[in-house]
């Protein structure tokens, strides 16, 4: 008998323990479906982190638009910024403009100032690689579309058609190819190498190296003796080609990731009384005014282009995107290359 009521006992209490249970158990139900028909429509609901497309963009009359710019202290980034200016305003466009002044911490700031004051969308050439796609997945975060110009972010951080909307760009692997393929034919494939690196942690400065690596391991007597970052900067190219030539005085060749580099490296040569074009023959990318002189004055030997006028093209991608265009990871600009052949007819249109 007592055995019975206490199983009598044991099955009420615990069907009054599940009654209990049961107004928590239908909220917790609820909540679940309510997630999955955000997941549905992230971007609508605001939850822009987590959508698996870029915000998108309205379509509208006219746009503020950020451009943030990564330094201003070669040819190149002016070019490149006068370009998106002059398109801005033939375009009735307001352009937000910040130059980080070569800076990741400066670059991160400026792309949180851009959120702040809700540009529709930003354009950014990112310094490097990591930090910035960093600053990607704010933008991200506060609905506002990102298109990469001349430099990519790190794509397992934030990545292409996900996070920002493309990056639109030069193919540096081929232009260090082709930095490589003339080398070989100036030097009869044999050249003892001293390399100058653009920024570090920077995709043409990564992609540059290995399109040039990979070209010259066909040439067993082309060999790089020594590698070192110039930061992509004149002053710094020079100070970096003086020290490296100084361990290495038998090079025969130096291959710049830009022309700023180059010039500086000319000058490194000419101080420790070489001559440029003779002793040791230069090969870099970009296509400047003064690199085209160089080539003209036979100092420099050759150069890649890395065509520097975004603004036509980053626009007008904008604008196509608020029309529900998709593209692909990269949009890549073709380039020219430039030696003793054609460089006195590129001269005038240099920058
Ligand atoms: O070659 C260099 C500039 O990111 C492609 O950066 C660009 C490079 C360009 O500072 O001169």
């Amino acid at each position: 008998m007592t055995k019975k009521f206490f199983l009598v006992f044991s099955v009420v209490a615990i069907l009054a323990m599940l009654a209990a249970c049961a107004p928590t158990a239908a909220p917790t139900q609820q909540q679940g479906s309510g997630e999955t028909q955000a997941q549905a429509q992230p971007a609508a609901a605001g939850n822009c982190k987590d959508s698996p497309t870029p915000p998108p963009l309205a379509k509208k009359d006219t746009y503020k638009v950020g451009f943030s710019q990564v330094e201003t202290n070669n040819p190149w980034r002016i070019a490149q910024t006068e370009s998106m200016k002059a398109e801005a305003a033939k375009r009735g466009w307001e352009l937000v403009y910040t130059d980080a002044g070569g800076s990741e911490a400066k670059q991160i700031a400026d792309i949180e100032s851009m959120i702040a004051q809700k540009v529709d969308l930003i354009f950014m050439a990112p310094r490097s690689e990591k930090p910035l796609a960093e600053a990607a997945l704010k933008a991200k975060a506060a609905c506002i579309p990102v298109i990469m110009l001349d430099r990519d972010v790190d794509h397992s951080i934030a990545a292409p058609g996900k996070d920002y909307v493309t990056m639109i760009g030069s193919d540096f692997v081929k232009e260090g190819e082709m930095a490589a393929e003339w080398l070989a034919k100036a030097t009869n494939n044999k050249a003892i190498i001293i390399e100058l690196e653009g920024t570090v942690g920077s995709s043409p400065a990564i992609d540059r190296k290995k399109g040039f690596d990979e070209a010259i391991k066909k040439y067993p007597d082309m060999k790089i003796v020594a590698s070192q970052t110039g930061d992509f900067a004149r002053d710094k190219g020079r100070q970096v080609a003086e020290t490296l030539l100084q361990a290495h005085p038998d090079a025969t060749a130096i291959y710049a990731h830009n022309d700023e580099m180059a010039m500086g490296a000319i000058a490194a040569l000419e101080a420790a009384g070489k001559v440029p074009g003779k002793d040791v023959i230069i090969v870099s990318i970009d296509g400047t005014k003064d690199a085209a002189q160089a080539i003209i004055d036979g100092k420099l030997g050759a150069t890649v282009e890395c065509n520097p006028k975004f603004g036509p093209k980053a626009f007008d991608t904008a604008i196509a995107y608020a029309n529900g265009e998709t593209f692909p990871a990269k949009i890549v600009n073709p380039d020219r290359f430039f030696d003793s052949t054609n460089a006195a007819a590129y001269l005038p249109e240099a920058y």
